[in-house]
């Protein structure tokens, strides 16, 4: 078990203005930022980091909507932040997402689905390498 996630406010919720509502409830969720940044992925960088959905069949849909606007990415410090993370963020269908989850609270279709959260500490790893060097962290 780390103490480390990866998360990315995805386009969706970013144009919709929801940025400093999420990054609210993440910090009174007892949340360290280690970094940040307001980016964007090229298709060909987001279909790397989505490289494990290749064979999907959404996972075009995926690479271009993760590349149609600006993004937030962040690594998150808690205890168990993989699993406590992804309870906050609730189900990838907003439809099913429990009641207060940032999901269920920001998202608007299983696709549009306004935040990325790792699902194990090996992502979390890959992912946070893959938008940070050492020095960008705190
Ligand atoms: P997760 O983000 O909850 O871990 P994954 O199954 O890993 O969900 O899927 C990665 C991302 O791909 C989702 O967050 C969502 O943006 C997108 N996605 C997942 N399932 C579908 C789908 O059925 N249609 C369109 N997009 C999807
Ligand atoms: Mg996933």
């Amino acid at each position: 078990m780390s103490n480390q996630t990866f998360t990315m406010i995805k386009p969706d919720a970013v144009k919709n203005g929801y940025s400093g509502a999420i990054l609210d409830r993440i910090i009174k969720a007892g949340f360290h930022i280690s970094a940040m940044k307001l980016t964007r992925l090229t298709p060909e960088k987001a279909g790397e980091f989505y490289a494990i959905h290749k064979e999907r069949p959404f996972y075009q849909e995926l690479v271009s909507f993760m590349s149609s606007g600006p993004i937030i990415a962040a690594i998150l410090i808690k205890e168990n932040a993989v699993e406590e993370f992804r309870s906050l963020i609730g189900a990838t269908d907003p439809a099913k997402a429990a009641e207060g989850t940032i999901r269920k609270l920001y998202a608007s279709s299983v696709g549009e689905n306004a935040i990325h959260g790792s699902d194990s500490d090996t992502n979390a790893k890959f992912e946070s390498n893959f938008f940070f060097t050492d020095k960008e962290r705190f």
